[in-house]
């Protein structure tokens, strides 16, 4: 593999010679890649990543989507002056002729990014204060995208949060029940019929423009964003593949989905996950704390629903690859899509059964009393 690596650098004008690479980061669908650079005797790194082009299918529009975003993002931020603009947006490294990514004999897409230093991502929140670092970044992500210029973004992933698209997806694999494993998850189904008004919440008020179109985040989970390894504060937010069309609340519901519990999206045991209503209450403040002053008073009474909405359809989404035999995310374990949708079934109960008190949170702070 380092051979191989090392050979899809070379197609690329890093910032030094290629050294050495290893596996990076946690991600479902990507292979990342961390890789160690000479620089005339100075050490440099940068991210190689191979992406995966049976989930995207126009890698061109993706990456064209990507420099765009990030671009936009730098001349904003230069325009502020901000002293640390390489760190709070990442580049995307050109191939040998200009371009953004390469492709390699076997098909394969491959593109190169700058590596952020000093800062990292948890898979697991441990303080509210990452909460609140996490929701700031991705609101004020949001907020610098709100004056692209240009053409719509394309969708990198046609429907990706389209409440019945999903929905027709997970029929489609229990009608077709390839391997023979909804016998396994009778409860899971019927838990999906009894909660499908939850997934189909935002459609509506999203086609009738209630809920205005935003670009988003569209994968804004606490792993997405890198925290300054000394400060802690929200540094960067990474894995644009999916920054298209959207709501923000997209990204807000992800980031309950993944902040207020303090169990991994895949633990085995259900009954260990909990709502942590004073995570909940950090998320809230640190996303008014950037977004507040573009987010609609129609979005902000949609926060609470965004969270269930988001998390069951993330469930469901685990469930429908698990009865189709694995085949979209990764997974390192038997019924490892199965634990990670009974997850976040969990969460929506525990989600559920605070609807009140996290609907206070949020009136509280955004004063819509
Ligand atoms: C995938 O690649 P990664 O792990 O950042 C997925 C998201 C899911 C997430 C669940 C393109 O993201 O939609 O929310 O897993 N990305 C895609 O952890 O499907
Ligand atoms: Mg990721």
């Amino acid at each position: 593999m380092t051979e191989q690596l090392a050979s899809i650098a070379s197609r690329f004008q890093l910032p030094g010679r290629f050294v050495s690479a290893v596996r990076y980061g946690s991600g479902h669908i990507n292979d990342t890649y961390l890789v160690e650079l000479d620089d005339a005797g100075a050490r440099r790194r940068c991210i190689l990543q191979r992406i995966n082009h049976h989930v995207f299918r126009d890698v061109p529009g993706l990456m064209r989507n990507i420099v765009r975003v990030t671009e936009h993002i730098r001349r904003k931020l230069d325009e502020e002056h901000d002293p640390e603009v390489p760190r709070h947006v990442y580049s995307v490294l050109p191939n040998e002729e200009g371009g953004w990514y390469i492709q390699t004999e076997s098909g394969d897409y491959w593109r190169a990014l700058t590596f952020i230093e000093g800062a990292h991502t948890y898979d697991v929140l441990e303080t509210p204060e990452q909460a609140y670092q996490a929701a700031k970044a991705f609101g004020r992500f949001q907020g610098l995208l709100t004056d692209l210029p240009g053409e719509r973004l394309c969708e990198t992933i046609p429907n990706f949060h389209h409440g019945p698209t999903r929905l027709k997806q997970f029929a489609d694999a229990l009608a077709a029940d390839p391997c023979n494993r909804a016998r396994f998850v009778r409860k899971e189904i019927e838990w999906v019929e009894e909660n499908e008004w939850i997934l189909l919440s935002l459609a509506d008020g999203l086609r009738s423009g209630l809920i205005p179109e935003r670009i988003s985040h569209n994968d804004a989970k606490i792993n997405n964003v890198m925290l300054d390894d000394q400060t802690g504060a929200g540094v960067c937010v990474v894995d644009l593949d999916t920054v298209m069309p959207g709501t923000g609340l997209f990204d807000f519901g992800d980031l309950v989905r993944t902040c207020v519990v303090n169990t991994a999206e895949d633990e085995p045991n259900p009954a260990l996950v909990t709502a942590d209503p004073l995570r909940f209450e950090a998320l809230v403040e640190g996303y008014l704390a950037s977004a507040g002053s573009f987010l609609t008073p129609a979005e902000i009474r949609h926060m609470v629903t965004a969270g269930k909405m988001i998390t069951m359809m993330i469930g469901v989404r685990f469930l429908t690859d698990f009865l189709n035999g694995d085949v979209y995310f990764k997974v390192h374990r038997d019924g490892h899509n199965l634990d990670r949708c009974r997850t976040q079934f969990a969460l929506v109960d525990r989600l559920a059964e605070s609807d009140k008190e996290l609907e206070a949170i949020v009136r509280k702070h955004a004063r819509l009393d």
